[in-house]
């Protein structure tokens, strides 16, 4: 196979676009999609300021690069929620990136600041591990954009992620959620705007571009991700995407432009008035805020009792 841009020899394939490209192209073509994704969702307006919520993980430590080389003013975000060895070993490959990109990197750490990781959060508050690590995710990213000054805060989500939630959503028929769907999620009072750049690419590209990049990630998954429906979800779109390529971004895409729209009226009117939190100040439908609640409930309980973190596993590779 040879690359479609410039009929060298493809190093990779991309079925959904029925093309190949050499590394040179391959790369070229990534910033291209995630510029058009910038300009398409008008995520980023010239001279703002982005906050990369980096895991340590391929999709992130991707976005992070390639914002900085499309020359965005990015700084890194990296929250350590105190899931054992692998909390120790992705915040490792966040800092090695930063350095090696000589880019600002902003750290908080759930243990030493609130005094519980994730997997205690969740026994006290007896929640699902992802509820309780997403509640904290939201709360303290939002709230780090708007303490360092931040104008938008951009997170890894990639096409099979979105494609995943989305097919979780319709299911359900969750409408509220899927009012709310959007790759650009506008400020607000109390809220910066969150948006996703790698809507248009893969995970399977996103870890290409890792490889062609020189730049390590954490391979396995998060071993609480243990029963998380979304990676069920992803593994039936990619039976599907296997047998016709292109499904997923059909799909995706054709929500956005003929989908949503149904919905976001009715999300919007379910979005009542929201106080300042009585604890933190954060905005929030009424008395104490989610993340607030969650740290009190661990400080009900005691002293955080350390809750094993289950065993890891190697993500499946495609
Ligand atoms: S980190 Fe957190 Fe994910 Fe781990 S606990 Fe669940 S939500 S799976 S992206
Ligand atoms: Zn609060």
């Amino acid at each position: 196979m040879r690359c479609r841009r410039c009929r060298a020899p493809a190093v990779i394939e991309v079925r959904r676009h029925n093309a190949g490209f050499c590394s040179t192209c391959f790369l070229r073509h990534c910033a291209e999609q995630v510029r058009r994704a910038i300009e398409e969702h008008k995520m980023v307006a010239p001279g703002e300021r982005v906050l990369v919520a980096v895991s340590g993980g391929k999709d992130s430590l991707a976005l992070w690069d390639l914002l900085l080389d499309l020359g965005y003013q990015a700084d890194g975000l990296y929250l350590g929620l105190g899931i054992g060895a692998y909390s120790d070993e992705s915040g490792a490959y966040v800092r090695t990136f930063a350095e090696s990109r000589q880019a600002r990197l902003v750290e908080i750490d759930l243990p030493s600041r609130f005094g519980f990781g994730v997997p205690e959060g969740a026994a006290a508050a007896r929640r699902v591990p992802c509820s309780a690590c997403g509640l904290s995710k939201r709360h303290l990213f939002n709230q780090a954009a708007l303490n360092g000054g931040y104008d938008v805060v951009a997170t890894g989500h990639n096409l099979d992620d979105e494609a995943a939630v989305l097919l979780g959503n319709v299911l359900r028929w969750s409408t509220d959620y899927l009012g709310r769907q959007e790759p650009v999620l506008p400020e607000a009072a109390g809220f910066a705007r969150k948006v996703k750049p790698l809507i248009r690419l893969g995970e399977r590209e996103m870890a290409a571009y890792c490889v062609l990049r020189g730049i390590d990630y954490i391979v396995e998954e998060c071993p609480m991700a243990e029963g998380n429906r979304h990676l069920g979800y992803k593994a039936a779109l990619n039976l599907i995407e296997e047998a016709s390529p292109g499904s997923k971004q059909a799909f995706y895409t054709g929500f956005l432009a003929r989908g949503l729209p149904h919905f976001r009226p009715e999300s919007e009117e379910d979005r009542g008035e929201l106080k300042p939190c009585t604890t933190c100040g954060a905005p929030t439908p009424s008395g104490q805020c989610a993340f607030c609640r969650l740290v009190d409930s661990v400080a009900a309980v005691g002293e955080s009792t350390p809750v094993p973190v289950p065993t890891r596993r190697r993500r499946a590779r495609r």
